[in-house]
């Protein structure tokens, strides 16, 4: 299966590819991944102050790859004000042995070894006109640096963001890049992430995604979300489910439901769709969501839905009736 998976991985159109290299991706239209300072309160919407994020890189590319964020300051543009601008975040990126395998990275278990691996740079930014609204450059890194992990399509790295001091919320985005000071895709480059932390869109208008692969192995799967605030709801979209309603969070709680996979499913991604309050679409709204199958091992988001976004077949979807 793991065959398929790669074959999958190399079969991505170049429409893909030149969509998997920001995170968030393209397809996901998620306006900014979020991290706060680890003063801020959880009802602000960030669990634990520390977001992981993981790039992949062919193995038959050897060329320098780096790693840009946008507006990695918290000030100005963009962040969210809490009091004053006293937040401070650092930027770490890791490769090596047990960078991106190891379990408590994958999980952004900030108590556990989640800066694993060989550190190949980090810079911590406070309010910084100097990079409000632009772009800083990680790198070059030789991509022989990476852990390699071919079921992941090939070298890894990671990059961690951790809110160090302060109670302000960082927005920023990231892209994987073969240019230092331009985004320039890397050919079969993408990302992938397990706990995912970003800022909703303002507008009730907005629905966002996010897309899980469904390898042979999983049979149910349990989503845990945090903070959603009750803003709007979430569902599932497959070649099977049309429209299977996720159980979402309050006001600084978690929520969780779980969800059985169908055989079609097997194979395909979902289209996991975050569908804005029409009514009262909450403004600033920061969430975290995740998921685990039935050993309760954490499954990866992908910046671009391996297999394409998946629609629903009538036929699969709908039983035939008892007679
Ligand atoms: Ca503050
Ligand atoms: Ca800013
Ligand atoms: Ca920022
Ligand atoms: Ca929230």
């Amino acid at each position: 299966m793991r065959k398929t998976f790669i074959a999958l991985f190399a079969a991505m159109t170049a429409m893909q590819v030149a969509q998997a290299q920001p995170v968030p991706g393209t397809d996901e239209n998620i306006p900014f991944l979020m991290t706060f300072g680890k003063n801020s309160q959880t009802e602000w919407g960030d669990d634990n102050c520390l977001q992981v994020i993981f790039f992949s890189i062919p193995t038959d590319y050897t060329q320098p790859v780096y790693i840009r964020v946008f507006d990695p300051d918290c000030g100005g543009n963009n962040d969210e004000l809490n009091g004053s601008f006293n937040t401070r975040t650092k930027f770490s990126v890791y490769g090596g042995a047990g960078s991106c395998s190891n379990k408590d990275a994958q999980m952004c278990n900030e108590k556990g070894k989640y800066d694993s691996g060989t550190l190949l740079a980090t810079k911590t930014f406070a309010q910084d006109a100097q990079y409000d609204g632009k772009w800083y450059t990680f790198g070059p890194f030789n991509p022989s640096e990476g852990e390699l992990l071919p079921e992941y399509g090939g070298r890894t790295f990671k990059i961690t963001i951790e809110g160090v001091a302060g109670d302000d919320g960082n927005m920023y985005r990231l892209f994987l890049s073969r240019k230092q000071n331009e985004n320039t895709k890397v050919d079969g480059g993408f990302a992938y992430y397990f706990k995912y932390k970003f800022r909703m869109h303002d507008s009730g208008t907005e629905v966002s995604h996010i897309y899980p692969y469904i390898d042979d192995k999983v049979v149910s799967i349990k989503q845990r979300n945090f903070d959603w605030d009750n803003d709007g709801f979430i569902r599932v979209i497959s070649v099977s489910k049309n429209g299977v309603m996720m159980k979402v969070s309050d006001n600084n709680e978690w929520q969780q439901s779980t969800h059985k996979i169908d055989d079609a499913e097997k194979n395909t991604s979902w289209d996991i769709q975050m569908i804005k309050s029409k009514s009262k679409p909450l403004k600033n709204n920061n969430v975290v969501i995740y998921l685990e199958n039935q050993y309760g091992e954490l499954m990866p988001f992908y910046s671009v839905p391996i297999g394409g976004i998946p629609t629903y077949k009538y036929t699969i979807g709908v039983k035939p009736k008892a007679k």
